[in-house]
This record gives structure tokens, C-alpha cells and sequence, in this order.
């Protein structure tokens, strides 16, 4: 029987009596259940939102300093329980990179915890001397943070823990394929003292999402996850001008590698940009963007040391470079563009799709699957619509010709994360100029960000950063001081020499 894992919400594990329930289960080997929760009812996610809404008056009162000393606590106990969290990570999502999922946790959590002793105002200089002028802080109110499964420990911390220093409370929903993270990120947080309401966690699909979003109490929405879902929550703020939403919503990263890349540069930055996390990154690369002259020493290499990717179950096997896709309706997905490419003729060089091999019978896995552009063909849905799964395309373009290069990198609707591998500055520089993307690697993968840098998209790839750094801006609502220190009333732009 698999342990059911309740809400918190007021200060309390808690759960909603009659409601449905999902397990969660280990993409790597899916007997291995790691627990049972709840779909949160609308009721229910009405109780948090207004858990949030009675707990916020109070913990923007607390000074910033000590709401930073939750998080500090917090980080602590991250560090204390690395080796399980990461553990569990991999466990709940099936990627081996649990450890590093953890650290750019701790990490941003680091950000957040210092954010408390930092100026977070400015002084403004008055036209009138005797005037002191300010930009004030405030935080906004009640935030949703709403996670995907594919980075579970980091991403709701790049959420929610800075959106917290800033003086805001939370309900937060982690995605249905990764709760546990999700409720052990809410068990330290109690442990670490965090007031009750200030933050809460609601378990659920997508309508428990919607509920949540769609309540009238929320101010604002940090979303991580599809452009469909962002896209929806997008609309729906615009139509409540009370509230806000930052949403990342996924790319379709080119890195485009030219005659004068370092090729083993080269080839390690296309393996790891198109099949670490078995390509379900939104920074993931999914188009090769590849000057034709250097065709015939890349394609080989490259093939080569995708053939030696192993995959496999990361708690049975230190050494796998990547483990399954997140569940069946992924792989499906992946399987259906793998199939696209297939039937349209063009060049498969590796035909990867759902692994046959003995030891993957009990998970999710698939192998990657590469194919080769003969000519271009901006129409040809593979290179335009988010995959999430190993699946690359190769896209030739005439040599030299580094203007074509750059139209095909930016001909996507999606606008996160682009990269080119050059030895060249002047290619560089253009690139660095017009790449449409908010993500941008010079001699690098498309993946890897570090947390403080702004991390968001362009383009269809989402609005208002939710994540990271600059998520600062987004939690708090600015607003102008002006303080007089004369007893008579001066105006700025000459105004009180016009009435005299
Ligand atoms: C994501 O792409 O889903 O830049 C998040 C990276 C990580 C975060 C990725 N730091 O690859």
C-alpha cells in the first residue's frame, strides 16, 4: 500500500475528505509507487488561497531579514538531506541529475535568503531640493506557483522562495508526475519554521491548476510548463487586471554550429543540449542548425557518441547519462513525431523511439532518434513544435553562409534558449545581436543556466521571467515616494511658478 501524502495548508497536513486521489509512480521502474495524493476539489484550493490571503498581512510585516532566516533554515536542511533529495529526484522523475536538480535548488534558495539583507529600494534624486524621492518595494499579495515535473526540486524553489523574502504568501501546486518533491520541499519548510498560510501546497492535475489560477483572491501566477497551459493563464490574467502572470512556457532551441566551431565542442555541446534529461528540458536542443561544409566530420561524430548515450534506470546504474521520458502519453508523444519524420521521407540517422532493450522493460525509456534535413522546409512540424523527448533534426545550411544560419535559428515561434558554436567573433557578435531568444550560449549547450541570471523566454516562450533572478520584479509591486522637507509647497517641472 502506498503511503498517502496529505496538503499543508494553514500550518497543517491536511487533506480534502472524499477527494479523488493519483499515485505517483517511478517513470525508471513503474511498480515502484512512491505515494498517493490527493486532486485538490476547487473548495479545497479555496481554503489555501485564503490561508494565504489571512497570513499575508503579517509576514510582510516580519522584517525582511528574518522572513529570509525561514529560508536560510530551509537551506540548511536542503543540505543536511542532499543525498535523499536528490535520491528522490531521480526516483520520482527518472533523470540522474537528482544532485544537480538539488544544488540549483539550494542555490536559488541561497539568492533568496541573501535578498533579505540587500537594498531592494532606490533613491531617486527631486527636481526640488528640499524633496527626497524613493522606488519602494511591496510585495503583490497572494501568489500561485505552479511547477512542471522536470527540474521538481529547483524550479518551484525559483518560484516561490524569493516571491516569500519579498514579503508575498503562497500556494503552490507541483505537477502530478513529481507531489513528492513537491511535499518534502513543504515538509522542510515547516520544519524550518515558515508561519502557517504563508505558504501552503495543494496536490492535483490540471484542473486543481485552474482553480487555482482562476481564483479571485490570487494577485499574481508564476508558471513553468506548456505554452497551451501559459497561454491560457495568459489570457485569463489579462481578463482580471488584478492579477499578474509570469509564465516560461518551453522553446525550440537551435544551436547552430559553423565551419569555424571547434568540433569537439561542437559534438559535445549537441549531445548534451539534445539529450541530457532525455531531452525533456524547455532549453533542450531540438534543430542542429549546421553549415554544410562541415557536414561530413560532424554527422559521423556526432552519430557516434549518441550510439554510446546510456540509458537506463540512474538507481540501479551510477554510470546513465540519461533515464526515461516522464510517462507513457510522453513517449507516445515523442513516438508520434519520431513517426512524422519517418513517413515524410526525410533522412533518419538514427531510428530511436521506444527502447525494446531487456533492462528498460519496466520504465518509461525511449532512445534518441536523429534525422537530416535535405532542404529546409520551415512548414515541417518536427522543427516547430515543442518535442520534450529525444528527437533532433539536423538542418544543413550553404556554406558560409552565416545569414541563412541565423534565419533558421530564429524562424520558430518559441524564443528561450539558442546557441552557436564559433571560433569566429564576428559570427559571434551577430549572433549574440540577433538571436531571438532570452537564453544565449557562446561555445556552449543550450542547457545549464545558473540561477542568478535572468532565466526566461522570448516570443511564445512566455513573459515576465517566473523564475530565477529577475523574479524580483515580478513579486513586487514598485511604487514613488516623494517626501517634502520645506514648510512651503514647490512643484516639480516649474508647476508652482505657473499659479503664483
Ligand atoms: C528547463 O529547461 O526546464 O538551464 C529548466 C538549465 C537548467 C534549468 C532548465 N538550469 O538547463
Amino acid at each position: 500500500m502506498a503511503e498517502f501524502f496529505k496538503n499543508y495548508v494553514a500550518g497543517e497536513f491536511h487533506s480534502p475528505p472524499g477527494a479523488e486521489r493519483f499515485f505517483s509512480v517511478n517513470p525508471a521502474r513503474t511498480s515502484d509507487v512512491l505515494g498517493e495524493f490527493a486532486i485538490t476539489p476547487a473548495e479545497e484550493v479555496s481554503r489555501a488561497v485564503e490561508a494565504a490571503r489571512q497570513a499575508f498581512p503579517a509576514w510582510k510585516a516580519v522584517s525582511r531579514p528574518l522572513r529570509a532566516e525561514v529560508i536560510d533554515r530551509f537551506v540548511q536542511l536542503c543540505k543536511k538531506n542532499q543525498e535523499e533529495l536528490a535520491k528522490l529526484v531521480t526516483r520520482e522523475c527518472g533523470k540522474p541529475e537528482g544532485m544537480a536538480d538539488v544544488i540549483e535548488g539550494i542555490h536559488m534558495s541561497q539568492v533568496a535568503a541573501a535578498f533579505g539583507r540587500l537594498p531592494y529600494g532606490e533613491v531617486i534624486g527631486s527636481e526640488i531640493a528640499s524633496k527626497d524621492a524613493f522606488l519602494l518595494r511591496r510585495p503583490v499579495g497572494v501568489i500561485a506557483a505552479i511547477s512542471p515535473w522536470n527540474f521538481p526540486f529547483a524550479i518551484p524553489l525559483w518560484l516561490f522562495q524569493i516571491a516569500m523574502v519579498e514579503g508575498n504568501t503562497i500556494v503552490f501546486k507541483p505537477s502530478e508526475d513529481t507531489p513528492l518533491c513537491g511535499q518534502r520541499i513543504a515538509g522542510m519548510l515547516h520544519e524550518a519554521g515558515v508561519p502557517p498560510g504563508v505558504f501552503n501546497l495543494v496536490h492535483g492535475d490540471g484542473a486543481t491548476g485552474k482553480a487555482l489560477v482562476e481564483h479571485e483572491d490570487i494577485n499574481a501566477v508564476c508558471f513553468t510548463g506548456s505554452y497551451e497551459v501559459g497561454r491560457l493563464i495568459r489570457m485569463h490574467c489579462a481578463a482580471h487586471p488584478h492579477k499578474r502572470a509570469a509564465t516560461e512556457c518551453g522553446g525550440k532551441s537551435g544551436l547552430i554550429i559553423t565551419k569555424h566551431a571547434n568540433l569537439e565542442l561542437a559534438v559535445n555541446a549537441a549531445v548534451l543540449g539534445c539529450f541530457r534529461t532525455a531531452g525533456q528540458r524547455c532549453v533542450s536542443t531540438s534543430r542542429l542548425i549546421v553549415d554544410e561544409s562541415i557536414l561530413p566530420k560532424f554527422v559521423p561524430a556526432f552519430i557516434e557518441r549518441t550510439k554510446q548515450i546510456r540509458i537506463g534506470d540512474a538507481l540501479r546504474d551510477p554510470n546513465v547519462f540519461c533515464g526515461p521520458q516522464i510517462n507513457r502519453e510522453a513517449v507516445e508523444k515523442v513516438e508520434r513525431y519520431n513517426q512524422m519524420v519517418r513517413d515524410s521521407g526525410r533522412k533518419v540517422l538514427l531510428n530511436g523511439g521506444p527502447s525494446a532493450a531487456p533492462e528498460h522493460r519496466e520504465g518509461h525509456f525511449m532512445s534518441p532518434f536523429v534525422y537530416q534535413m535535405d532542404q529546409y522546409d520551415s512548414s515541417f512540424r518536427p522543427l516547430q513544435e515543442e518535442i520534450f523527448g529525444m528527437n533532433a533534426g539536423i538542418i544543413p545550411y550553404p556554406e558560409g553562409d552565416f545569414e541563412e544560419a541565423l534565419r533558421i535559428h530564429n524562424d520558430t515561434e518559441y524564443g528561450l534558449a539558442g546557441a552557436i558554436i564559433t571560433d569566429d567573433m564576428r559570427e559571434a557578435r551577430e549572433f549574440k545581436e540577433r538571436a531571438e531568444v532570452g537564453l544565449m550560449y557562446i561555445n556552449l549547450p543550450t542547457i545549464g543556466a545558473e540561477v542568478h541570471l535572468p532565466f526566461g523566454g522570448l516570443k511564445r516562450s512566455g513573459n515576465g521571467h517566473p523564475s530565477a533572478i529577475t523574479l524580483r520584479e515580478f513579486v513586487t509591486d514598485k511604487v514613488a515616494l516623494t517626501h517634502n522637507f520645506s514648510s512651503s509647497i514647490q512643484l516639480a517641472q516649474g508647476l508652482s511658478a505657473k499659479v503664483q
